[in-house]
């Protein structure tokens, strides 16, 4: 039987993941749709003969919704996941599971009082094939330990609503998140630089930025933040180690050699360079879901990204470039 899916704030990346659901993954319906815009939660449950809820709690009461996904604006978040948990249904919410550290360890104090990881984070770059063979390439020992890691991070443009602070806690979180996954150490400070800023930017707004942080054994990672470039959705990842340096395939995409030069397409956003990996990360949830045990990206790895996010938010604010130590809590034992 398929899961029944329910859908919290379905704008962007929600109705990307309705179609997917809809259309290419297996054992998976969306049955309920709600959004603080009820006109557009109607719009969005139409086609698909969904079920319109006035609000998350009336949605995650519904008798037809085995499970949650939650894709509102993150601030609301800590609200839906915990009102899933406390019904006793899977919720997958999309990163940042919110976007402070306090608001993640309440998540936490919910879930383990339920008794049973019931949270899946949506660090979807986990499930890309290009950073997964960066990670058997680190994990092999062949290039020996990984000393410096250097990302960028570009989308074409932010809306009105990317306030200053979401350059960390809405789009390096990415790398934040893949970072520990790919090094396997925790991140123990954070250091924000700011550049000349671009013109092409709403005033509110520092861009580019780059985040500066230090893991537990040292290694140096810099992310290089650029919300508005005009080009395109343009990610790079290159690990420096001992014996040799290991970096992301450009964009996954044909290079084309011709007069003109030597050319290739530059995604246009995270649709487009991330698809195989979304659909890869939802499928293995429903999966997960139907099997009665969630294993993938958990709250804790939720709250650890989080915990650097206000390090480098801090940082920030801060006048200069100031450096800020990451404190996480021990880790409990439930998310061994
Ligand atoms: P969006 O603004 O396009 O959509 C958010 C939707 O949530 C809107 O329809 C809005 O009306 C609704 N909403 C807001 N608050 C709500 C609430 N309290 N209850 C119900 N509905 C509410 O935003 P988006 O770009 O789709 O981003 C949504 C989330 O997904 C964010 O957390 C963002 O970081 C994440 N995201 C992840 C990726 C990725 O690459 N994994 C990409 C894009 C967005
Ligand atoms: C957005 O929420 C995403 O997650 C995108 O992947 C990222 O590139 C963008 O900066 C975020 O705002």
């Amino acid at each position: 039987m398929s899961v029944r899916i329910g859908i919290i704030g379905p704008g962007g990346i929600g109705r990307s993941h309705i179609a997917r659901i809809t259309d290419k993954l297996a054992r998976g319906r969306v049955v309920a749709v709600t959004d603080i815009d009820p006109a557009h939660a109607q719009r969005v449950a139409d086609p698909i003969g969904a079920t319109v809820y006035a609000d998350d709690a009336a949605l995650i009461e519904a008798e037809d919704v085995d499970a949650v996904i939650v894709t509102s604006f993150g601030p609301a978040h800590e609200g839906s996941v915990v009102r899933a948990i406390e019904a006793g249904k899977p919720v997958f919410c999309e990163k940042p599971l919110a976007p402070t550290a306090a608001e993640c360890l309440r998540i936490m104090a919910a879930e383990q009082r339920g008794g049973r990881r019931l949270v899946q984070v949506g660090f979807m770059r986990r499930y890309d094939a290009g950073y997964r063979e960066l990670k058997a390439v680190l994990d092999s020992g062949d290039v020996g330990e990984a000393l410096m890691v250097h990302n960028r991070h570009r989308n074409p443009s932010s809306p009105e609503n990317y306030l200053e602070g979401m350059s960390i806690t809405d789009t390096a979180i990415h790398e934040i998140d893949v970072m520990r996954f790919l090094l396997g150490e925790e991140i123990v400070s954070a250091r924000v630089d700011k550049p000349k800023r671009t013109t092409n930017r709403f005033p509110h707004l520092s861009d580019p930025l780059v985040l500066v942080l230090r893991t537990t054994s040292d290694v140096l990672i810099d992310v290089e933040i650029f919300v508005n470039n005009t080009y395109g959705y343009d990610i790079g990842c290159e690990v420096v180690a001992e014996r040799g340096a290991v970096a992301l395939g450009d964009q996954n995409a044909i290079v084309r050699t011709g007069t003109a030069g030597r050319s290739n397409r530059i995604a246009a956003d995270y649709n487009e360079r991330f698809e195989a990996a979304f659909n890869t990360e939802l499928q293995e949830w429903i999966n997960s879901v139907q099997a009665g045990e969630i294993v993938g990206p958990s709250s804790w790895d939720g709250y650890a990204a989080a915990v650097v996010c206000d390090a480098g938010v801090r940082s920030l604010r801060a006048d200069g470039s100031q450096e800020f130590a990451v404190e996480l809590i021990e880790k409990p034992a439930f998310y061994a």
